[in-house]
């Protein structure tokens, strides 16, 4: 039971601004959560779908108007702008709780406001954080109980004066033109208001343990990251880990998951999922970088997603599962564009109208049966690889840290940066093409240092300098990386197969972090030699191969212009570390 007085009076707060009916304690019991998914079947704010082939699994649709993350409206509130940064929107905290408020007021009428106590990181760990959401929202309590530890035993280890992330959520109308996502740093707060989607509402996730993590992690010596982390079991029994950052929808999940292809089955390799999307990570007194998943449930793309490149989420998802804005079946069961056999002869879409295969739009666009961004969400614990060691409080140590974008030219398949420093550089200055996780243009290149671009809660130019930091604090640092599985051919047909067969790439990847494995010196880094890679039972020509691998040195040239625009925007607040990295690399290509 709770016995933090800082909590009684927050929530008294809250509640006379939001004035709901009445509140509710989510305690993290079965009987509870049984309960309000009866609730919320009955008020249709979830579906139940069929208990015989999908048991434990419920179905949901968002506003038509709500199905990413609304970066255009998600801000940082800090006294200063300067510490919000050129990337970051910015608002002052008073402008931030008086516009929010107003929509806030009374937003909970005829509703019940719920109060989540959460854990990021097994409940009691030194490393873990504790936040309290509240919502009213049953949908977001539901996924609440999926992706992160909540209910009693928090409010146990918070005990009377715990430090805790206040986070306020309401759907108020859901009206886009009355939708904040608001971060509040220096007070350890976040408020979300008019969005019912995901990364905008499940406030333990971007919203904390990314954009406020990311704040306290600065100020604390630690790193909260956008990164999956996997571990590779190698014939011997060995585990070496690598933590990987792509943006959103680039494959974190899939390579968090990856089974290995036939070839390399053969060698004895197996893959150990730790997380799929943030990595909390620190140096240890052994002087290595440790990461744990501070989540407990994946929030996964469900478009693509099939037997054959995820096997292990589509294992994951078959019970006790929530899946939002995927196609609805007559027999209750869910489909989306990409998932294994024939599209069914009907069912319905993510809005919510009859669907058939092969409709199309006004435009004369196909209609899809799932939005692109459609999502499921589904205990951690229910994949086939999960790592033994996932709720070690101490996580995991970290060989190799891979930086990735989703590049149809420029970046090959992988290289590997000359130090930290340049790893650091190759981080800061990743871009990749927009995806439907986010609003915006679909394809446009942007750049995304360390995939953290809508996620960083400080200055961008300060962060790098903590990345450069934290390198030199270490005594054996993870080797730093870039990988692009999206390279495209002129017919714009993908160069490599990607899912399962990137293990081919994290095994030259380990292989570099022992000293071992071949490779070749470019201005950008250095690639794998032709025979260091196992391509076995790959029919790739070496014409494509040759490809994958190449770098065009005008290309990279035009790129050394480009990184320079985007440094340009941290004037004098970007360390000279990365201007000097640049400076090397148009050296290295303009040199023989
Ligand atoms: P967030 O949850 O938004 O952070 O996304 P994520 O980084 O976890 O991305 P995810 O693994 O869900 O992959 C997103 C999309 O990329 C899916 O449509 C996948 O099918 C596709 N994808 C993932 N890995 C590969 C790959 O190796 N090659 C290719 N061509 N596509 C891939
Ligand atoms: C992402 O967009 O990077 C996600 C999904 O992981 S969301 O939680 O909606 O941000
Ligand atoms: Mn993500």
């Amino acid at each position: 039971m709770n016995k933090h007085k800082g909590i009684e009076s927050w929530i008294k707060e809250c509640a006379a601004l939001c004035q709901p009916d009445k509140i509710v304690w989510i305690d993290g019991s079965e009987h509870q959560r049984d309960a309000l998914r009866i609730e919320a079947c009955t008020t249709g704010e979830i579906l139940e779908l069929n208990q015989d082939k999908l048991p434990g699994c419920y179905y949901h649709r968002t506003a038509k108007n709500d199905v990413a993350r609304t970066e255009h409206l998600t801000f940082i509130c800090s006294k200063e702008k300067d510490d919000a940064g050129p990337t970051n929107n910015w608002m002052t905290p008073e402008e931030g709780y008086r516009k929010a408020a107003e929509i806030f007021k009374g937003s909970m009428r005829g509703r019940t406001m719920y109060v989540i106590p959460f854990s990021l990181g097994p409940v009691g760990s030194v490393f873990s954080k504790i936040g309290v959401e509240l919502t009213d929202s049953i949908y977001v309590v539901l996924n609440m109980l999926i992706m992160v530890r909540c209910g009693n035993e928090v409010l146990d280890v918070l005990g009377e004066n715990g430090e805790f992330t206040r986070c306020l959520h309401s759907k108020a109308e859901l009206d886009e033109s009355r939708r904040l996502i608001l971060h509040f740093p220096e007070d350890n707060t976040i408020w979300s208001v008019g969005s019912g989607y995901g990364g905008n509402v499940l406030l333990s996730k971007k919203c904390m343990a990314l954009r406020i993590g990311s704040a306290l992690a600065y100020k604390e010596g630690w790193l909260a990251e956008h990164m999956l982390i996997l571990g590779v079991e190698a014939p011997s029994g060995r585990i070496e880990y690598v933590a990987a950052a792509f943006p959103s929808a680039c494959g974190k999940t899939n390579l968090a998951m990856l089974v290995p292809p036939e070839g390399l089955t053969r060698k004895g390799y197996r893959i150990w999922t730790v997380g799929d999307d943030i990595a909390w990570m620190r140096v240890d007194t052994d002087g290595k970088l440790w990461g744990v998943n501070p989540e407990a449930g994946f929030f996964g793309v469900a478009p693509g997603t099939n037997t054959k490149t995820n096997p292990n989420a589509m294992a994951t998802v078959r019970r006790n599962t929530i899946f939002t804005n995927v196609l609805l079946r007559e027999n209750k069961t869910v489909w989306w564009e990409g998932m294994d056999g024939d599209p069914p002869e009907s069912g319905m879409d993510w809005k919510g109208d009859d669907w058939e295969p092969g409709m199309l739009d006004a435009n004369k666009k196909p209609v899809v049966g799932a939005h692109p961004n459609a999502r499921f969400t589904a205990p951690f614990t229910q994949c086939p690889s999960a790592s033994f060691r996932w709720e070690h409080h101490h996580g995991v140590p970290i060989s190799a840290i891979i930086f990735g974008g989703r590049r149809a030219h420029l970046a090959p398949l992988v290289y590997q940066s000359y130090s930290w420093q340049h790893g650091v550089f190759v981080g800061a200055t990743m871009a990749s093409e927009r995806t439907a996780a986010q609003y915006g243009k679909l394809g446009e290149v942007r750049r995304d240092p360390m995939a953290m671009l809508p996620f960083c809660g400080y200055n961008m130019a300060e962060y790098f300098q903590h990345w450069l930091v934290m390198g030199q604090r270490m005594k054996r640092p993870p080797k730093i990386f870039h990988v692009n599985w999206f390279r495209q051919d002129e017919e714009g047909e993908y160069l490599w197969p990607g899912y399962g067969e990137n293990l081919r790439v994290l095994e030259w990847i380990l292989d570099r972090c022992r000293g071992e494995g071949e490779a070749i010196s470019t201005p950008i880094g250095s690639i794998p030699t032709p025979d260091s890679l196992d391509l076995t039972g790959l029919e790739l020509p070496p014409k494509v191969i040759e490809e994958l691998l190449r770098v065009d040195r005008q290309q990279w040239l035009d790129e050394v212009d480009s990184i320079a625009e985007f440094f340009a925007q941290f004037e004098d607040r970007l360390p000279h570390a990365l201007d000097d990295e640049l400076n090397s690399l148009k050296r290295r290509l303009t040199a023989g």
